[in-house]
């Protein structure tokens, strides 16, 4: 097994920006990762399950809703705090930080936003904890980049809803204890609805043949006339903007994350060129390893000073849903980049799973594709700057 070597990168002291909260909890989300994590994640990636017996250390690191109030169980930590959890996640595997994203920005968030008091004090300390794990259940087989037009529904039947329909994709169905679904009331308007594993008629198979955040469960879940309680319908947000809004939480958590996952690519790589040597040299005093490497540390920057900013934005609730998109489209794309070029580094060893560059490289296809594809927010930048929607 390799040793986890990782060393931050910061190449425009951007450090000196951040508070000394913000480096202890990015140091104890490190060396939390490194201990427990590496030891074991290429084979849980090689197995396809995520590891579960994760989910306490998780918590205790703040992984699960690290901006969500103390009062709910949260950590209370800004924005900043929260991109810098995802970062050292995903450091170390795109599915480790999904499950930490999934509960945070798909869960535990549009319970805080849109649920009211009772089903915040019911739901939220539990998830904080991972005593209960959630999912998120948005889009389905027929529509996957265009969710508005989704067909799974609900109808009022007096003392209780009736919901019917099916979710695909869906990270940690397998063995989630809640689903927080939307669905199209008779009206035709979305709504979330909690629904709870053993309500009659909801089953979540798994999904099986992923080349891809392999560390991660992913499953499909069943409504089959499932009889969900009216106080599990999320009162205080319906239509597409609700679910878009817990998605712009959850895409700024992986446009942190991203970097970490190129952050490790590039890290691996540099250490790896100083060593390797050919013709009597170190590969990276060749030009062609040294333009590698000087490109993947200038994107890494970049994306680094971008992301700090939308932080900034982000803390003083000004960041715009399509500032969000621009960076998860940018972060991802640059990662999947750096992932490509660290691997052909390494030669032959690149791809084994001595080293973590294929597993990266494979996870980022699913980054890239999952909470809006590379195409949507392109799509989302051109019709915020034109004022053209090229969607329809
Ligand atoms: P459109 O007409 O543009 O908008 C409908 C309503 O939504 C509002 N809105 C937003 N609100 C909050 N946040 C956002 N980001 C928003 N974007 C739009 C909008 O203002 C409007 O409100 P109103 O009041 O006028 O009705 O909707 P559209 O049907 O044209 O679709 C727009 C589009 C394509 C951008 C959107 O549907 C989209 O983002 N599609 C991509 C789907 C997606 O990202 N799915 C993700 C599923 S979850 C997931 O992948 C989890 S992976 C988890 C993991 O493992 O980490
Ligand atoms: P499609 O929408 O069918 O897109 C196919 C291609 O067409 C893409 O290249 C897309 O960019 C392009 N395209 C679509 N519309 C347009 C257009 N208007 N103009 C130009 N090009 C277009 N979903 C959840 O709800 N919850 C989850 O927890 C979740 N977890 C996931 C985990 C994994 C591992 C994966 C792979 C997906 C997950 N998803 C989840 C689903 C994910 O959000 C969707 O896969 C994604 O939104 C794309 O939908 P689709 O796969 O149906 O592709």
């Amino acid at each position: 097994m390799r040793q986890d070597l990782y060393q931050g990168h910061d190449y425009y002291l951007m450090d000196e920006w951040l508070t000394e909260e913000h480096k202890l909890i990015r140091e104890t989300a490190r060396a939390w990762v490194k201990r427990e994590v590496s030891p074991i994640i290429e084979k849980a990636w090689e197995d396809g399950i995520f590891p579960r017996h994760l989910i306490a250390g998780l918590a205790e690191i703040g992984g699960f809703g690290p901006y969500i109030p103390v009062e709910y169980g949260g950590a209370g930590l800004d924005q900043i705090a929260y991109g810098l959890i995802m970062q050292e996640l995903e450091r170390c595997d795109s599915g480790l930080r999904s499950t930490s994203s999934v509960q945070s920005s798909l869960v535990m968030y549009p319970i805080w936003k849109y649920g009211n008091e009772e089903q915040r004090r019911k739901y939220l300390p539990k998830l904080a904890t991972g005593e209960w794990i959630g999912c998120f259940g948005l889009t389905e087989p027929d529509f996957g980049s265009n969710p508005g037009g989704m067909v799974t529904n609900f109808k009022d039947m007096g003392d209780h809803y009736l919901l019917n329909g099916a979710k695909l994709w869906i990270s940690n169905a397998p063995f989630a204890q809640l689903a927080v679904v939307w669905a199209k009331s008779e009206e035709g308007r979305i709504h979330g609805l909690i629904v709870e594993r053993g309500m009659e008629g909801f089953t979540t198979p798994t999904m099986h043949g992923k080349w891809s955040l392999r560390a991660s469960d992913t499953g499909e879940l069943i409504f089959d006339n499932v009889r969900v309680p009216k106080e599990n319908l999320l009162p205080n947000k319906s239509g597409l903007g609700a679910p878009l809004g817990c998605l712009d939480s959850a895409r700024y958590g992986i446009a942190w994350g991203a970097i970490g996952a190129a952050l490790d690519c590039y890290d691996v790589a540099l250490r790896y060129a100083k060593e390797r040597i050919q013709f009597d040299r170190p590969i990276g005093g060749f030009q062609l390893q040294q333009k590698k490497l000087a490109e993947m540390i200038t994107e890494i920057t970049k994306a680094q000073l971008l992301t700090y900013r939308l932080g900034q934005l982000r803390n003083e609730g000004r960041a715009t849903s399509a500032q969000i998109s621009l960076s998860k489209r940018n972060n991802v794309n640059m990662a999947i980049n750096i992932a490509r070029e660290a691997r052909q580094i390494l030669g032959g060893m690149g791809i084994t799973n001595e080293y973590p560059l294929m597993r990266h490289m494979c996870n980022l296809e699913s980054v890239i594709t999952y909470e809006g594809t590379h195409d949507v927010h392109l799509l989302i930048t051109g019709k915020d700057v034109t004022g053209l929607d090229a969607f329809k």
